[in-house]
């Protein structure tokens, strides 16, 4: 087998290689780095709150912003997003709030979704983001059915996937691959390779070298990424879309990066693997590379650092106590929006339902 070649550009220093031809705006970069500094923000909130017993449950993008907030930074808002969970990030890029993210972990009466998932399986209409899904994979044909869709139609969008290297080894993977290979379905496949799949680390999920190897046995080009970079992710985001819509099928992203944080509130990593191997990750972080970068463009330092940190606490917290004071979603909300009409044998059995809780 040939060596498979990372693409990446932008060093642990900060220092971009002049090989790196992007075409990110100023404004853009700093938007970019705004929201991994918001998204790590939310999550360690979100964690504490659990920990306090305020909310059931919550996972944590801790390392991975980078690779989320680039990849969605490289299309635009008709394009849709399939994400896996760990993806906030994309959420508030596209402009998700705060307090809509936090009424979503609370799962109550203004969670967009309305508490029908878990925390952090959100997912925005408007936004074009598919609700997140608990089984691993299911998103993986969806994408590729939705991407065909849009082929079919003629629409100038993608569809981007986003799922971890234990989510390969799903029979989802192999059936959404094998269909948007044949049908040069415009769907780009994102695998986050994080290196662990909850507490099994990537040696023990799988015999192939890595994630890309996957998609070129379907016949897709796969290129592998450095995921803590965020001019690379772009790059070949952007790319990758161009190619979709030249009608020239499917791509698999294979972006590496590491999970810094646990896997869930239900997870202590410290009982699978060494603080060190963690210490060597948190300096090749994708929060403090992108800042080094622009620290050394002049177009960031320590006071719009510590300005836009107090100002997303405040937002948290005002967020916070909004979702304490809202109600969990009306009782009817269980019947509604699947089909049309409440169908009767359903509505008889919401009435029933609805005996044993008066208050609605
Ligand atoms: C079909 C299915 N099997 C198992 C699980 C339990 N589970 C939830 S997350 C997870 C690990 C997924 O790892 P990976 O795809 O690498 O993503 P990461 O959490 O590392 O981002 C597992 C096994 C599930 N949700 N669905």
């Amino acid at each position: 087998m040939t060596k498979q070649t990372k693409v990446s550009y932008l060093d642990e220093s900060g220092k971009l290689s002049a090989s790196c031809k992007h075409k990110i705006s100023d404004a853009e970069l700093i938007k970019g780095y705004k929201t991994m500094l918001t998204t790590r923000q939310v999550d360690d909130r979100m964690i504490t709150l659990q920990r306090q017993g305020t909310i059931s449950f919550a996972m944590s993008s801790y390392g991975e912003e980078g690779c989320v907030v680039a990849s969605a930074a490289a299309l635009e808002l008709g394009d849709w997003l399939f994400p896996q969970y760990r993806e906030d990030g994309c959420m508030f890029w596209r402009g998700y709030t705060i307090e809509q993210y936090v009424h979503h972990m609370f799962c109550n009466a203004k969670d967009p979704i309305l508490g029908r998932q878990m925390p952090n399986h959100f997912g925005s209409r408007e936004l074009n983001v598919v609700t997140v899904s608990s089984p691993l994979a299911t998103q993986i044909p969806q994408a590729a059915g939705s991407a065909y869709a849009m082929k079919i139609q003629g629409e100038k969008t993608c569809a981007l996937c986003y799922f971890g290297e234990g989510t390969t080894s799903k029979g989802d993977f192999h059936v959404g691959l094998n269909f948007a290979a044949l049908k040069k379905a415009p769907v780009i496949f994102f695998c986050r390779n994080n290196g662990f799949a909850i507490s099994t680390r990537v040696e023990d999920q799988f015999a192939s070298k890595g994630i890309a190897s996957k998609g070129k046995a379907y016949g897709i080009e796969s290129i592998q990424v450095d995921g803590n970079d965020y001019f690379a992710v772009h790059e070949v985001v952007t790319k990758a879309k161009e190619k979709c819509l030249a009608g020239k099928g499917p791509i698999l992203i294979e972006a590496v990066t590491y999970r810094l944080g646990a896997h869930s509130t239900s997870d202590d990593p410290t009982a699978y693997r060494d603080d060190a191997e963690v210490e060597k990750w948190k300096k090749r972080d994708p929060v403090l590379r992108l800042k080094r970068y622009l620290e050394s463009k002049k177009l960031w330092d320590e006071k719009k650092e510590k300005s836009h940190l107090s100002k997303v606490k405040k937002e948290i917290d005002l967020a916070i106590e909004a979702a304490k004071g809202t109600p969990g979603p009306a009782l009817e909300t269980i019947v509604k929006d699947v089909y049309f009409e409440v169908p009767e044998s359903l509505q008889k059995q919401y009435e029933e339902l609805a005996t044993f809780f008066p208050e609605g």
